[in-house]
């Protein structure tokens, strides 16, 4: 039994409605319980926001270990409830019986309880931030892995059969603008849903279901069998096209009745556009687009990874002020509110999934693949609709100079070819001459940092490794540089442009994209980076302040003076 009217609160998770007839209630957006399971200083419980992570709360800054949240929430029967980030091991429970768990904390997972009685019930969760071998992505780091409820929470009333996701893929056809959609379907039945463990129960084919499917004005319908997926072809007369320039949105609203009365539905948005590539482009539509980007984590002081949704837009009026329009995911999946947000900015993303800087020691580490793979697999399915996503990338300076590290770059590859044909992918090297991968990739990316880290001119870099990819692979491939930048303290001003002063970043950054940027084989650059984030304290003899220093604005987004010369450059270019 469902409740009689549709309750639709998830203003804070998504920047649309993506439900009017499910009942979907987000219960995140306020204080849970919380209870500190592991060492640490001052009191055990306490009220905390959700989302939110726990290094924020004051006197605890450096927690690791497990954190309880309860909660208690309303339903009718059949209730799912979807997690968008738990950082980043979770124990999910229902009136305390165990549901399942999830390992990752930039991608997000359900659990469903079928037939739960009509009143409160109460919801419990273990977060997990320490490290181990259990958790292969997370190491201590040059950004900070936090430990939390890190994004939005939604329960919901769901029927005995359900929707899972829609994927549309746009494509011109001899002019024409057509869709293919995917309808994924599942039926609901107690357990937790991710990457590893899809949603795929055989469904009841009692009763007179139907799927209807409408896109643009456009309407069709089928009968459901015991498929779980449904698969439908649109052709449109006329689109307005997603661009950067004009990125225009549709919806696409799938909906399940049961003898033609309405008992579920899921929207969800799109834009018609295809991504290609050149030697001297990336390509949307055809029209030829030069990457000017930053590359951001998600990190705050006041916020940690839970970046509030006026920061997201804060940070990306700052990116675009500066003549960007395209920002990578550093190092891992991001938050679907963000990715809505450049959607509707028409602000191009480089998603990536978790990983940074792990040698082949760490990706020997038997949960690697696996864990890395789920990953994967969670980011395309809960981000394939966002057309500002034109490219995915994994295993950011990982071991790519490596026969066993090459192994599992090709089965990630393999793996994102087989979940979307629709866009390129690549991995942001940092292997010099030595990187074996390249010939994996349809684009290659590297990570080059001139008069900072080496003394080689950006210039010769960016033709030596145009020379390497050559040689590797008997052609030049496209060639997009994914970090260039340099450190500055935040107010360290030294007229003789002392290392790490902040005239120094700003001399630094005005060669380097210069350099590049005049490079006829680069289609664009990524900086390294665009605000200052807390790292792990084991890096911090290599990082003053504890941070990560090179940041084109401070952690407080303050700008430093490189600002204004990257604002500069990249409207010059
Ligand atoms: C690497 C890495 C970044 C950051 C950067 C730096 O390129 O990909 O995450 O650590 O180095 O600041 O040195």
């Amino acid at each position: 039994m469902l409740r009689q009217f549709a309750v639709v609160r998830n203003d804070m998770i998504r920047t649309f409605k993506t439900h009017n007839i499910r009942c979907s209630e987000e219960l995140s957006g306020k204080f849970w319980n919380v209870k500190l399971l592991d060492k640490h200083e001052g009191a055990d419980c306490f009220k905390a926001f959700v989302p939110g992570c726990i290094e924020n709360i004051p006197g605890l800054a450096n927690y690791r270990g497990k954190i309880e949240y309860t909660t208690d929430f309303t339903t009718c029967g059949n209730t799912r409830i979807e997690f968008k980030g738990v950082s980043h091991f979770a124990e999910v429970y229902i009136d305390d019986e165990f549901i399942g768990n999830h390992y990752g904390s930039y991608t997000s997972f359900s659990v469903v309880k079928s037939a739960l009685t009509a009143g409160n019930h109460k919801l419990k969760v273990v977060a997990d931030n320490s490290f181990g071998q259990q958790y292969a992505l997370d190491v201590p780091n040059d950004y900070m892995s936090y430990g939390g409820i890190s994004r939005g929470v939604l329960v919901e009333d769901i029927p005995s059969v359900y929707i899972d996701y829609i994927h549309v893929t746009p494509a011109k056809k001899a002019g024409k603008w057509t869709a293919s959609v995917e309808v994924k379907l599942s039926a609901a039945v107690t357990g937790l849903y991710s990457g590893a463990n899809p949603c795929e129960n055989s469904i009841d084919k009692s009763g007179a279901y139907t799927l209807q499917l409408e896109i643009a004005g456009v309407t069709q319908s089928v009968n459901i069998s015991d498929s779980l997926i449904y698969n439908f072809e649109f052709d449109f007369d006329k689109v307005n096209e997603w661009n950067i320039d004009t990125p225009s949105l549709y919806y696409v609203t799938a909906i399940i009745l049961a003898d033609n009365k309405p008992v579920d539905d899921l929207i969800d948005r799109f834009g018609f556009r295809e991504v290609g590539y050149n030697l001297k482009n990336i390509l949307i539509n055809d029209k030829p687009v030069r990457i000017k980007g930053f590359c951001r984590h998600e990190d705050h002081p006041e916020y940690g990874c839970a970046i509030p949704a006026a920061e997201m837009a804060h940070d990306l009026a700052l990116m675009k002020d500066m003549g960007a329009n395209s920002v990578r995911t550093s190092h891992y999946p991001n938050d679907e509110l963000f990715l809505d947000m450049c959607d509707e900015l028409g602000f191009l993303v480089w998603e990536e999934e978790h990983a940074r800087g792990h040698e082949i020691e760490v990706m020997y580490n038997p949960n690697y693949l696996p864990q890395s793979l789920e990953c994967i697999k969670e980011m395309i399915r809960d981000h394939y609709n966002h057309p500002a996503i034109y490219i995915w990338g994994i295993q950011n300076e990982c071991a790519s100079q490596h026969e066993d590290g090459r192994k599992m770059y090709e089965a990630m590859y393999n793996l994102i070819a087989s979940l979307d044909q629709s866009r390129p992918y690549s991995s942001a090297s940092c292997k010099f001459f030595t990187d074996i991968c390249q010939d994996l990739e349809p684009i290659c990316a590297w990570n080059i940092y001139p008069y900072w880290y080496v003394t080689d001119t950006a210039s010769e870099l960016v033709e030596g490794l145009n020379n390497y990819v050559k040689e590797k692979t008997g052609e030049f491939k496209p060639f997009l540089v994914t970090e260039i930048g340099a450190g500055a303290i935040p107010g360290f001003r030294s007229p003789s442009l002392e290392k790490w002063s902040e005239e120094r970043q700003a001399k630094i950054l005005h060669d380097q994209l210069t350099e590049v940027l005049s490079h006829e084989r680069c289609i664009g650059v990524y900086i390294w980076q665009y605000c200052d984030v807390r790292v792990h304290e084991e890096w911090s003899m290599k990082r003053p302040r504890t941070m990560n220093n090179k940041g084109i604005v401070d952690e407080y987004r303050r700008p430093k003076l490189a600002y204004n010369t990257v604002k500069e450059i990249f409207n010059s270019f």
